[in-house]
């Protein structure tokens, strides 16, 4: 424990009360007496990324399995990397504690140009940038004030499970200031608004009471609950059958009697669409109905069949309730919902398998993902980029416990190479797979490298189907063509001299069998497969959805 605390003293300590476990950070001149400060307080361990982008979505990751993150970058050159990968836990709704250094307070307001900066003398518009993607900004300007900005940026930050941005001047990063106090209010949710909840509560029921046909129909927010106990205990209460959203993979149990698949219109699980399109009551958990999720806005439930339980709000037969968390109004509902017949019996759920191929043929999409999905147990999390590894991950079937995470609402590839690192390290006792595509791995390669640095044993699976599939789906042309790798060789040269990750080839479904095992072996390091797929080979659902969303895209201006 330091002597005299300081202001990069104050924020470490408050990092571990928090439960973080690790911060992500890349140095640079405006952060470097910060880090030296938050290695020295020592709460929690300083891991180092290749680049800003990455750290942010290593942050990003960490959130998804620790609740939140902290990641400290340096102003300007490493901040406007990593915005956006900021916007991306503003769109998944990850709580990452985003620290960025700043100029000396000696040069604010002085006129004086600095490096690193776009050449004038006003230093504001980096925050102002953040304010869109975070929601707390606080930009510290002097030591005394620091403890009270740094608290409220982590409690908004952990209460409305946003990013949060703190910027801390170089020359005040090692400055005194008073040592935290008890952590308590960082920790606890805003007391519920009593009324509020009661009423929203009060007209749930009553939807319930009213509806013939309902079912849930979980959304990926969700995930901030940091359990699914919540939503089975609804369903349990209600005794009526459960669907989840494509982004919501994982977040009902598949082994549970009400699971009936995934619902995402038309390339929904079978069943899963009759049963949603036709409930009169749909209850939907903390969705997201963007364009993806209504394969090109063609299902969404309507207005008068739809109770929305959201992060903050619950809207049914047209008002709206605020005032309380999800979590407070789930607890609620379990409780009072009223008791009806259940109707889970009336349907069933077939699960499709997925096709095999023999084991000397070359390998084939069907043949990857199934033999993935038998590597899957309840303790595996399935970090799946965005792409075709999107609906690979969604048509396994999963044992209780096991996770998918994906990035549905911000798609920003390259993503899941950090995320799947940040998540790994976020929960070591877990198996973690890693799905992407070629085009993705493109964008954030190097950051295998880290994986080896840490010994993260991630199971990689690289799909070398040479291109943008999904966007050869939706709209083709030259600009969906990459430049071949050779992806699984790059492990050697991120090994250098010291690293264990091992670089492996699979052209047939026996070489990936053979892959497998040896992934398994390797404890002490990625295993990278570099999965060889025909351009032409992907998942059906991705063709009907792709040409679903490129309709939507392409509808003409309307006319006055
Ligand atoms: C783009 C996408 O190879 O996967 O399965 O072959 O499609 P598939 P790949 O990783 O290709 C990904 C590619 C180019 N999207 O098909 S989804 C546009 C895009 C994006 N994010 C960023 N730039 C471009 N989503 C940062």
């Amino acid at each position: 424990m330091p002597k005299t605390y300081t202001v990069g003293h104050y924020l470490s300590e408050r990092l571990g009360q928090i439960g973080l476990k690790d911060h992500f950070a890349v140095a640079g001149d405006f952060n470097l007496v910060l880090l030296d400060q938050l290695l020295e307080e020592g709460s929690t361990k300083q891991l180092y990324s290749c680049n800003e982008l990455n750290c942010g979505y290593t942050a990003e990751g960490y959130a998804r399995a620790n609740g939140a993150a902290a990641m400290i970058v340096t102003f300007n050159v490493g901040a406007l990397s990593a915005i956006n990968a900021i916007g991306s836990a503003y769109a998944e709704s990850l709580p990452v504690i985003f620290v960025s250094g700043g100029p000396n307070t000696n040069d604010q307001g002085s006129g004086h140009i600095l490096h690193h900066t776009i050449g004038n003398s006003n230093y504001g518009y980096q925050a102002e940038m953040f304010r869109h993607v975070t929601c707390a900004t606080e930009v510290i300007l002097s030591a005394e004030n620091a403890p009270a900005q740094i608290d409220n940026a982590i409690r908004t930050a952990l209460r409305t499970r946003k990013p949060c941005y703190i910027e801390i001047p170089c020359n005040l990063a090692g400055a005194e200031c008073v040592r935290p106090g008890p952590v308590g209010s960082l920790l606890a949710e805003t007391t519920p608004d009593k009324v509020s909840l009661d009423a929203a509560v009060k007209a749930a029921c009553d939807f319930i009471e009213t509806r013939k046909n309902l079912v849930i129909l979980v959304g990926s927010r969700v995930r901030t609950l940091g359990s699914l106990e919540p939503i089975v205990a609804l369903a349990d209460r209600i005794g009526c059958a459960v669907t989840v959203m494509g982004a919501a993979k994982s977040f009902f149990p598949e082994t549970h009697k009400a699971f009936r698949g995934v619902y995402w219109g038309e390339v929904s699980s079978p069943g899963a669409q009759e049963l949603v399109e036709k409930a009169d009551g749909v209850i939907c958990l903390a969705p997201i109905f963007n364009d993806y999720a209504t394969v090109g806005w063609q299902s969404k439930p309507p207005a008068s069949q739809a109770l929305i339980a959201d992060l903050a709000e619950v809207t049914v037969d047209g008002k709206s309730y605020a005032g309380f968390h999800l979590g407070a109004f789930l607890a609620a509902l379990s409780e009072k919902a009223p008791s009806r017949p259940a109707t889970v019996e009336n349907t069933k759920y077939t699960p499709v398998a997925i096709p095999s191929s023999a084991p000397g043929v070359p390998l084939t999409n069907d043949e990857m993902a199934r033999q993935i999905n038998a590597l899957v147990d309840g303790k595996t999390t399935i970090t799946a980029e965005t792409g075709d590894s999107w609906f690979n991950a969604i048509r396994m079937h999963l044992p209780e416990g096991a996770r998918v995470e994906t990035e549905m609402q911000w798609g920003s590839i390259g993503w899941s190479v950090p995320a799947a690192l940040g998540n790994a390290i976020g929960s070591p006792d877990r198996q973690h797979i890693l799905m992407v595509g070629d085009g993705s791995f493109q964008l954030t390669a190097q950051e295998v490298a880290q994986m080896i640095r840490y010994e993260v044993p991630v199971i990689v699976f690289l799909v070398n189907n040479r291109g943008y599939v999904i966007e050869i789906k939706i709209h083709d042309g030259n600009y969906n063509y990459i430049k071949n790798w050779d992806y699984a060789g790059l492990i050697k040269a991120f090994n250098a001299e010291d690293g264990q990750g091992l670089g492996l080839h699979a052209r047939t479904g026996a070489e990936l069998a053979d892959a497998i095992e040896k992934a398994k072996a390797n404890k002490k390091g990625p295993t990278f497969i570099e999965c060889h797929i025909a351009t032409e080979d992907c998942t059906d659902t991705l063709v009907q959805w792709g040409k679903k969303v490129a309709a939507a895209n392409s509808r003409p201006p309307q006319k006055n």
